[in-house]
């Protein structure tokens, strides 16, 4: 980064302080990860200059051969690591994904049943203030009060009730295994259609961690990147019979140019996920999840369900007289970033809520083990029990300054570009 170093100093310096800072802190928000260098080379290669409207051998421009080549390698990649009949990697986002199968499988107004965002789902699933709230007649299902777990019987009732076009299923902050064959059951009880986002399981799935919904769902969307590891995107999967209607909502429908650049690095990361490694990558995340959320429940911290199956774990903080904003704010002083989340039937608003959000893909893809994360249960009951204590705050920085450090993240890059 020499010429960018001088030519563009105050780009390449966030670039630096940015790489320093993934480095420097305990990552522990469940939708972030690190890539590869691999990734990060082809997500910032030449690829990003080419237009390439259409898809392989039938684009709307020409010099497409090279571009025709990483799309035709990420297609055939996650086809086989999902055994999905047919796949779409143009999506920019996970949202932009979700927004294809509404807009092809769709009216304005067709009624939805998915999750409360407010119980685990996402912004896309029908929030008011997104577009999918907006267009289509969303019913949110929850979890159960007492159990905090999907109650399947209650989601075929609303099923009955509301006779939906689709059903929806998948979650950002649900921290326990999804039964698709009842899903299933239950779509097919009422004649809808069964769509599943995988985004925050698919490295799971594809481990064969998670069952698959592929065999289940007519559609699948899911990003490249939380547990999958991959540059930030998204992509479809559906049965054969759709592709062609998919296709075309991808382009025209909802975008133009793919980003060409993106599916190169999409490419990359369905070949490592398609390794014996990923396996036991992903292997690892499930002990550290379950590691460090029994450590903080021996602690005396209410996890949210009881434990987890995921990668993922909510902490219940209203026994500790915090809320989850301040904890977030608390964590993040000593190097320690979650999110502040709400948990089922939150006496609280989203903007302050009562829990936090705790995940472990990314210190897992830094080499950490359970040992570390009874290391970082205890770092984070320091904070959590004195938010305010400043010498608490400093020494725990410091054992987090200790602990990255011997698990240290993109040396050989920060080395290469601070010079
Ligand atoms: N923002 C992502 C998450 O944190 O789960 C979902 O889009």
């Amino acid at each position: 980064m020499d010429g960018l170093k001088k030519r563009d100093p105050e780009v390449y310096r966030a670039i630096l302080d940015e790489t320093k800072r993934e480095n420097e802190n305990l990552e522990l928000i469940a939708s972030e990860n690190f890539v590869s260098e691999d990734v990060l080379e082809a997500q910032g290669s030449a690829l990003t200059n080419k237009y390439a409207e259409g898809y392989p051998h039938a684009r709307w421009y020409n010099g497409c051969h090279n571009a025709d080549v990483v799309e035709e390698l990420a297609i055939e990649r996650a086809k086989r690591l999902f055994g999905a009949e047919h796949v779409n990697v143009q999506p920019h986002s996970g949202t932009q994904a979700n927004m294809v199968i509404y807009f092809a499988m769709l009216k304005p107004g067709d009624t939805v049943l998915a999750m409360d965002l407010a119980c685990g789902g996402h912004l896309s699933h029908g929030h008011p203030h997104n577009f999918s709230g907006k267009l289509f007649k969303m019913v949110p299902y929850g979890v159960n009060r007492k159990t905090e777990m999907l109650d399947y019987d209650e989601i075929a009732a609303k099923a009955k009730e509301h006779r939906p076009k689709m059903i929806l299923a998948g979650a950002s902050a649900y921290p326990r295994t999804i039964d698709f064959k009842r899903f299933r059951q239950i779509a097919d009880s009422v004649g809808a259609f069964f769509f599943v986002d995988i985004a925050h399981i698919a490295g799971l799935i594809a481990a064969g961690l998670h069952e698959s919904p592929v065999n289940y769902a007519e559609f699948v969307t899911s990003t490249t990147h939380k547990t999958m590891r991959g540059p930030r995107g998204g992509f479809v999967m559906c049965r054969k019979e759709f592709a062609k209607k998919i296709d075309s909502e991808v382009f025209p429908g909802l975008q133009g140019g793919p980003l060409m650049h993106v599916i190169a690095a999409k490419a990359v990361c369905f070949k490592e996920a398609l390794q014996p490694e990923f396996k036991v990558y992903q292997r690892q995340i499930l002990k550290n999840s379950n590691a460090l959320s029994t450590e903080m429940a021996k602690l005396g911290y209410r996890v949210v369900t009881g434990g987890t199956d995921t990668h993922l774990f909510l902490l219940d903080l209203t026994s500790k007289n915090i809320t989850g904003k301040d904890a977030a704010t608390a964590l993040d002083r000593a190097n320690i970033t979650v999110n502040k989340n709400l948990i089922p039937y939150d006496k609280k608003s989203p903007f302050v809520a009562s829990g936090i959000r705790v995940g472990t893909p990314a210190v897992t893809t830094r080499g950490m083990k359970e040992a570390q994360m009874k290391v970082i249960a205890h770092c984070m009951d320091k904070i959590l029990s004195s938010p305010a204590d400043e010498k608490v705050i400093e020494g725990v920085r410091k054992e987090v300054h200790g602990l990255v450090g011997r698990f240290p993240l993109y040396k050989d890059l920060i080395k290469r570009i601070d010079r």
